[in-house]
């Protein structure tokens, strides 16, 4: 009976496991052939595609902490100078990852609200980007030691290990991007910016093109593959691009870059309208070519010396041809204080300008928007 039993469970051990089925099943079939991430969730594709169509009708305006803070406050419910200036949300928000070891942002941002403020832009129709001044992961300095790192985390480096923590935490971050329902927010990831610049420890000085490139695909494979995140389209932005073997220099490919972004900080005189129409024409027509999406990452002149600026440098550029004006959108930096700003708010002598810009049939505010998930 003993033997018999024993015979039993080495029999029923065998049947179980030659049932197992040889092959892992893969969690997801693939979703699409034409983002970075194949198994992209629906809501993904579905804001990609809509950014695409948009681009054709209009430039969404964006602007960077806009529900944090502004001129003279500070986490107020609801409250944005952007909306109290023309009475409309941005169409884009731009937060940043930088200290994410920490409770707040390197601008003082607490992350848990950042991320509430995600999820209320989302419930709006509103969209979100995220860019990233991590600090240097060797001195740990920040983002703007220069001193070399790159080859130190990538995989063979000393600092490998302790950057995957940094990207770990990355992850968690975006993971916690979900609505009441569920549904994780789709966001666009920019990462690594002005990379052809040198301030940065990712940038043209402190690392080569391979570096760079590896560097941008560990990230993408690491957030994609290994901690399954899906609802992410992949922005590049280097800064004031002037011809496209320029922006091709540091480039880690089309199979890892959904979005061309550019950012621009050249419109401080009327001169310079052409010169910045010009750079938008070469990046629409880069992410054209590749059937990918052209976006002003991040534009703006500190403290807004110019009342007619919207208008008359920032319009004036986007729409100087048929081809620039196919950007998707325009974002401006943070409005941190009345000595560095990028936005109007109410009483600045370019809030009657803003106003101009805002009623333009070409801008495109959050209330404005189409259903951008579906
Ligand atoms: C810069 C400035 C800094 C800020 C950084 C990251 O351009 O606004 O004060 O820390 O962006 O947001």
């Amino acid at each position: 009976m003993r033997f018999f039993k024993i015979f039993l469970i080495i029999f029923l051990c065998f049947v179980c496991k030659s049932k197992e089925p040889t092959k892992p099943v893969k969690k997801f079939s693939e979703t699409n052939d034409f983002l970075v991430d194949r198994f992209a969730t629906a809501e993904t594709i579905a804001l990609f595609e809509n950014l695409k169509q948009l681009s054709n009708r209009g430039v969404m305006f964006g602007h960077q902490d806009d529900l944090a803070y502004g001129v003279g406050w500070q986490a107020e419910n609801g409250r944005s100078d952007i909306k109290s200036v023309c009475g409309d949300y941005p169409a884009v928000t731009g937060w940043d990852l930088g200290d994410i070891q920490k409770q707040s942002n390197l601008d003082g941002v607490d992350f848990e609200k950042m991320k509430q403020w995600i999820r209320e832009t989302h419930a709006r129709g509103g969209i979100t980007a995220l860019s990233m001044h991590l600090d240097n992961p060797v001195t740990l300095n920040n983002a703007w030691d220069n001193t070399p790192a790159v080859a130190a985390i990538l995989p063979d480096g000393n600092r490998y290990k302790s950057y995957l923590k940094i990207l770990d935490q990355i992850a968690g971050f975006l993971a916690d991007l979900v609505t009441d329902d569920g549904i994780c927010i789709p966001v666009v990831f920019r990462p690594y910016h002005e990379h052809n610049h040198s301030w940065s420890w990712w940038g043209s000085s402190a690392c080569t093109v391979d570096e760079y490139n590896a560097l941008w695909k560990m990230t993408v494979e690491y957030l994609r593959d290994t901690h399954e995140l899906h609802h992410l389209l992949y922005a590049i932005s280097p800064q004031e691009v002037n011809s496209e073997s320029q922006y091709l220099a540091r480039y880690p490919g089309d199979d890892f870059v959904d979005i061309f972004g550019m950012d621009d900080y050249r419109l401080w005189n009327r001169s310079q309208v052409n010169v910045v129409g010009k750079s938008l024409e070469i990046i629409v027509t880069l992410a054209e070519k590749r059937d990918k999406i052209a976006a002003l990452t991040e534009v703006g002149v500190e403290n807004v010396p110019f009342s007619d600026w919207w208008s008359n440098y920032l319009l004036a550029a986007i729409e100087y041809s048929n081809i620039s004006r196919k950007i998707a959108w325009a974002l401006v930096w943070r409005n941190a204080s009345e000595t560095h700003f990028f936005a109007p708010y109410p009483g600045h002598p370019s809030a009657a300008d803003f106003i101009e810009f805002y009623k333009d049939p070409f801008t495109i505010f959050q209330s404005q928007l189409p259903d951008m998930y579906h």
